[in-house]
């Protein structure tokens, strides 16, 4: 990924800010001094002092299309920048023809993440808010679609900025007390233990907020498995409302395993189809798609044990499930639009321990949304929803451990004693942990890095 060109910021730049494809309209983006002077050319009757404006575009003398332009005179623009955006019919002919003729006329692409890297050198944003605005692009639940939008509000950064004077506070008396060792006034002012802690509570709240911190415990794992042919793969596809997954009479059609993420009540799950488990199988392909099953059931997993339950039970089905003993299984009796060979209670005295049991037909739907149901409740049960919440990402997150970390030193120094040198240094760290946080210090290497891995037109 090339560099953000930090030294070329009144560089007038450009970029497709929807999906590239047809659709109703596509939006361009373009940001820079240039760009009411650019918008002028190609509309000759563009009124620059409308804000918005239905406007014909050409292309050397060619009508290009009828637009709606929408003119930011700066600082009131996302990137704080002289921006327009140009919403034109959704053709990639007709963006690329407009790209070209921006081009030509002295804009320059944009890199991934420029706009809003623009944005946060005009102090649009601070760090925080600008990855949120990153987030909310990829939230791939409601939930962390909350969460982000909140922190692009600047929810995260206010409560960092009241910390930070709690902290600077702290530490001017550290640095008083070195200071002036003579004064016995100051001498006596005792090192600021309490409100130290106060701030480290704070620090680690923010963390406690963050239920769903890694990205894989935001996402619920659940392994489809059981027995040859008794309908994981239909399974499979019938959550996923696609023929993801080959399905056939013949046993064994499933070797290798694959996965897919589904949304339930807006939250992802990630679902495996495995290789069907035959203890008497002995051809190498197939054992080792059985081997491959086995290892996946590594992990907190959720496993959806799949028996055929128009056929009496099998002594494989019973071995199989033997070997799932302290897991959290849920029973799936497939199959049952061809009638059941044995009642729910008969399959909870044979399969005993599961945490639920659900009777379906992957072929007929039937019965799927109580599984869905069953899992958006595992899913909740593995993260309960709170009032307010912080989806930190890792770099955020290092930062918050960092600052706790320093904090708690400091706070030991200071209670052992130790001397006002010791406990300073810590609270320096404290604070630049904080600094590199809300991106008030941060070096240009970190966010040349943050930034290019955004969308472009971002
Ligand atoms: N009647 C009926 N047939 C089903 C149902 N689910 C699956 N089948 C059929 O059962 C056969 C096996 O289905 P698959 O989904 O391939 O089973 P599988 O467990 O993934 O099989 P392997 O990949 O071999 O392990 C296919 O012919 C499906 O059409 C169901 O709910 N009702
Ligand atoms: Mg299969």
């Amino acid at each position: 990924m090339s560099a953000l060109p930090t030294a070329h910021n009144d560089d007038t730049i450009v970029s497709l800010a929807t999906p590239s494809g047809r659709g109703a309209l596509s939006v361009v983006r373009l940001s820079g001094p240039l760009s009411f002077s650019l918008a002028k050319r190609l509309a000759p009757g563009l009124v620059l002092s409308r804000s918005r404006s239905l406007a014909s575009l050409f292309k050397e003398g060619r009508l290009l299309d009828r637009a709606l332009l929408l003119l930011f005179p700066s600082p009131h623009s996302f990137t704080g920048e002289e921006t327009v955006e140009f919403h034109l019919h959704g053709n990639p002919l007709l963006v690329d023809e407009l790209l070209e003729a921006l081009l030509s006329l002295g804009a320059r692409p944009a890199l991934p993440g420029e706009f809003t890297y623009r944005a946060f050198l005009n102090g649009k944003l601070d760090l925080l808010q600008a990855e949120a605005v990153d987030s909310i692009v990829r939230a791939l639940s409601l939930r962390e679609l909350r969460a982000a939008f909140q922190q692009s509000e600047g929810l995260l950064s206010k409560r960092l900025d009241s910390l930070r004077e709690d902290l600077l506070a702290c530490a001017a008396r550290v640095e008083a007390r070195m200071e002036f060792p003579e004064d016995p006034g100051l001498f006596q002012t005792p090192l600021p233990l309490d409100p130290l802690k106060g701030v480290l509570q704070a620090a680690e709240e923010i963390l406690r907020a963050s239920p769903l911190l890694a990205p894989e415990a935001e996402s619920l794992e659940v392994v489809l498995l059981g027995r040859t042919n008794v309908g994981k793969s239909s399974l499979l596809n019938a959550l996923l409302l696609k023929e993801r997954a080959l399905v056939s009479d013949l046993p064994g059609t499933t070797r290798d395993y694959l996965s897919e993420r589904i949304l339930v009540k807006s939250r992802p799950i990630t679902l495996y189809d495995t290789a069907g488990l035959d203890p008497s199988e002995s051809r190498p392909l197939e054992k080792e798609g059985m081997a491959k099953t086995l290892g996946l059931l590594e992990g907190n997993k959720l496993l959806l044990f799949v028996v055929d339950a128009s056929l009496p039970p099998s002594p494989q089905d019973r071995e199989i499930f033997s070997r799932l003993s302290d897991r959290r299984v849920v029973l799936i009796l497939n199959k049952s639009d061809l009638g059941r060979a044995f009642s729910d209670e008969e399959a909870e005295r044979l399969f005993p321990g599961t945490i639920g049991t659900v009777s379906l037909s992957a072929k007929k739907g039937t019965n799927l949304p109580l599984l869905r149901d069953l899992l958006e409740r595992e899913l909740l049960l593995c993260s309960p929803e709170r009032e307010e919440e912080l989806f930190l990402n890792r770099r955020q997150r290092f930062c918050l451990q960092s600052l706790s970390l320093s904090l708690r030193k400091a706070i030991a120094f200071a209670e052992e004693d130790a001397g006002e040198e010791f406990v300073a240094e810590e609270l320096r760290s404290a604070l630049s942990s904080l600094d590199r946080l809300t991106g008030r210090a941060g070096t240009e290497n970190l966010l040349e890095e943050l930034f290019s891995s955004f969308c472009v037109g971002k």
